[in-house]
């Protein structure tokens, strides 16, 4: 299995693949603020690569349940001076982390790879013709809703097939928009439309998923879950983001999104060489 991002490929098997979390936002969940200027952000996006990303998502809109949507001008100030200054400094691929197609496609012109579109849900498809000119990778994650209505009672009858149809059904419209199965990670949406049962149920089912002939993107870092199981603010919720991180590594998922990239890497590492090592 190979994923193709513009000018990067990478081949499956491999070692997991680290995301760093780059949230150039005032009111992100757990960092909202610490990098919404440009300089801070491009210097932790940076330090992040140092502790060893192999990839970095970088957002100008906070996704948390509730948060005030950003209009199209504010998303691009945010973001592009990040990216147009990240691009010629960093040898890992660049995700942008937007549902809005410009705001995608100026990312791409301005030296991103992948476009992390956690509203794959939409029904226009200017944003999959955006990824399909710049040959770039896709995340497509399954959210319930918006942001803003997500965690109003969501229900599911079966959540692990709901998502797995899901998968099929825009997996079927991005071919027929000229994306590749090949530029296409698949994400379960942690926290997306999704009561505490539903995202154990989704974790606890990820071998589901990693049967799809796709990679799998995994982002559950300091999700207010972990406090819902064992109270904790989101800046004490790391323990429990690498306890569902090597879960996800033995599950087979192959990039793990994360704002803790060092500790997330030694986790995992230590995760992939006892794996290494089982014979039954
Ligand atoms: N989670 C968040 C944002 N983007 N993208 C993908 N593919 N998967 C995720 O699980 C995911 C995501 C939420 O985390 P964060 O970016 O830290 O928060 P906020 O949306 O408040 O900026």
């Amino acid at each position: 299995m190979l994923l193709r991002a513009r000018q990067f490929e990478f081949p499956f098997p491999r070692p997991t693949l680290v995301m760093g979390v780059v949230n150039v936002t005032p009111d992100s969940f757990s960092d909202g603020g610490q990098f919404l200027d440009p300089a801070r952000a491009v210097a932790h996006a940076q330090e992040l690569v140092a502790e060893g990303a192999d990839l970095l998502d970088i957002g100008g809109e906070s996704t948390r349940p509730g948060a005030t949507p950003v209009s199209e001008a504010e998303e691009l100030r945010r973001v592009i001076p990040v990216i147009e200054q990240l691009a010629p400094r960093v040898q890992v691929p660049l995700s942008i982390d937007t549902m809005k197609p410009a705001v995608a496609r100026a990312a791409l012109a301005a030296g991103a790879s992948l476009v992390n579109d956690v509203a794959a849900n939409r029904e226009a498809d200017d944003m999959w013709r955006a990824v399909a000119d710049f040959g770039a990778g896709y995340v497509v994650m399954h959210m319930r809703g918006t942001p803003q209505t997500m965690q109003t009672h969501p229900t599911y009858v079966d959540v692990t097939r709901e998502v797995e149809e899901f998968f099929h059904d825009r997996l079927q419209r991005l071919a027929a928009a000229g994306v590749t199965a090949g530029q296409v990670v698949l994400d379960v949406g942690i926290g997306f439309g999704k009561t505490l049962e539903h995202n154990l149920q989704l974790l606890a089912t990820l071998e589901r998923f990693t049967k799809l002939q796709r990679p799998v993107l995994l982002g559950v870092s300091r999700k207010s879950f972990i406090g819902g199981l064992r109270s904790a603010v989101a800046a004490e919720r790391l323990p429990g983001s690498l306890a569902c991180a090597c879960l996800a590594v033995e599950a087979g998922v192959q990039i793990i999104r994360t704002h803790d990239v060092a500790e997330t890497i030694q986790a995992i590492r230590v995760t992939e060489a006892i794996l290494a090592r089982k014979t039954i």
